[in-house]
């Protein structure tokens, strides 16, 4: 019989710091471990506090996931995907180049704000002069809504994106997410000396070979007063549904439709063609943004047709 007696059935407590599929590694005090689910579970993500039942010197089964304080997740018709849990600080990574799409950005704004969970947006890979105006014009719009803006430079300006991005973290456990090539392994890299090695070792061991991160994973960073500190690094996407929202989540997840609510003639008003509709009235006065509404009117047909 293989692996020691002794660590058989022990009882631990565990963070999961990697999902890839339907396995996952957990960091029980720097001890890692390689875990599965019992039968078809998949509704662990990474960030989740669990209990685990080890069944081998490095591997475990996941018993119980501890409360979430937060849970970041996608959905499209059939089904939603976790993307993280326990996240205080999202932060929404966007470049000059390649171009970003406004709508992923207002999507992932839309389920920070459902979660509970505080959005910023990074603006990387300012050394590219001739998009960065126009980058910047675009960003802007949600600066207006209160979103805070960083301006970063991974390659040209590393230590003053370390320098931004420390205080930002500190105490809190955060996310990059965004769509892909816009430097969220970059920014991560500067973060976390030893990420590189850790991403290409899993890389290498799944045989991926490719620049893209594939997985999501938790890093633990620098420890300060605050307390323990993270960030997770995620894949690139191109989609990002919202099926799972409801409406009365949606007219809240749209910061800028606050001051409206509750100031339409009919109190069930969907803000879609009512009449003497006051958000209706803010769009045609140009104090929300047209391309906003739109997608609330999106989200809104999204929501009304999940199957599950
Ligand atoms: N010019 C410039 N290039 C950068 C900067 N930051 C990152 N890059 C480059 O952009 C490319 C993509 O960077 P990654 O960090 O892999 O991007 P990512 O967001 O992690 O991409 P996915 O893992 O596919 O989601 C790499 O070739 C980086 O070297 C920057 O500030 N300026
Ligand atoms: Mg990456
Ligand atoms: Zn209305």
């Amino acid at each position: 019989m293989k692996g020691s007696k002794k660590a058989q059935g022990d009882q631990l407590t565990a963070t999961i710091i990697a999902a890839h599929g339907r396995h996952y590694l957990a960091d029980a005090d720097g001890e890692k471990l390689q875990c599965v689910t019992r039968g078809k579970k998949t509704n662990v993500a990474v960030g989740d506090v669990v209990h685990l039942a080890r069944t081998s010197n490095d591997q475990a089964v996941i018993e119980t996931i501890a409360e979430r304080s937060t849970l970041l997740y996608r959905s499209d018709q059939y089904k939603s995907k976790l993307l993280a849990s326990n996240i205080s600080r999202l932060f929404i990574v966007v470049a000059t180049e390649p171009s970003f799409a406004d709508d992923l950005v207002s999507r992932a704004l839309v389920a920070a704000e459902a979660a509970g969970i505080e959005a910023h947006i990074i603006l990387n890979k300012v050394d590219v002069e001739e998009p960065l105006a126009r980058a910047r014009e675009r960003v802007g719009l949600y600066g207006a809504l209160g979103y805070p803006v960083h301006e970063l430079s991974a390659r040209a300006r590393p230590e003053q994106a370390v320098e931004t991005l420390v205080p930002l973290l500190a105490g809190q456990s955060s996310i990059f997410i965004g769509q892909s090539g816009m430097g969220k392994s970059s920014l991560v890299n500067l973060l976390v000396p030893d990420a590189d090695i850790a991403v290409r070792e899993i890389s290498e061991a799944l045989d991926t070979g490719k620049h893209t991160t594939t997985f999501t994973r938790l890093y633990w960073l620098p420890g300060g007063a605050a307390g323990r500190a993270s960030i997770i690094d995620s894949p690139g996407f191109q989609e990002f549904g919202l099926y799972h929202l409801t409406e009365g989540m949606l007219e809240r997840a749209f910061v800028e439709f606050k001051p409206y609510l509750g100031g339409c003639k009919y109190y069930n008003c969907r803000h879609l063609a009512e009449p003497q509709c006051a958000v209706l009235a803010a769009v045609a006065e140009g104090r929300i943004a047209k391309m906003r509404h739109a997608l609330y009117a999106q989200l809104l047909h999204e929501s009304s047709q999940t199957l599950y």
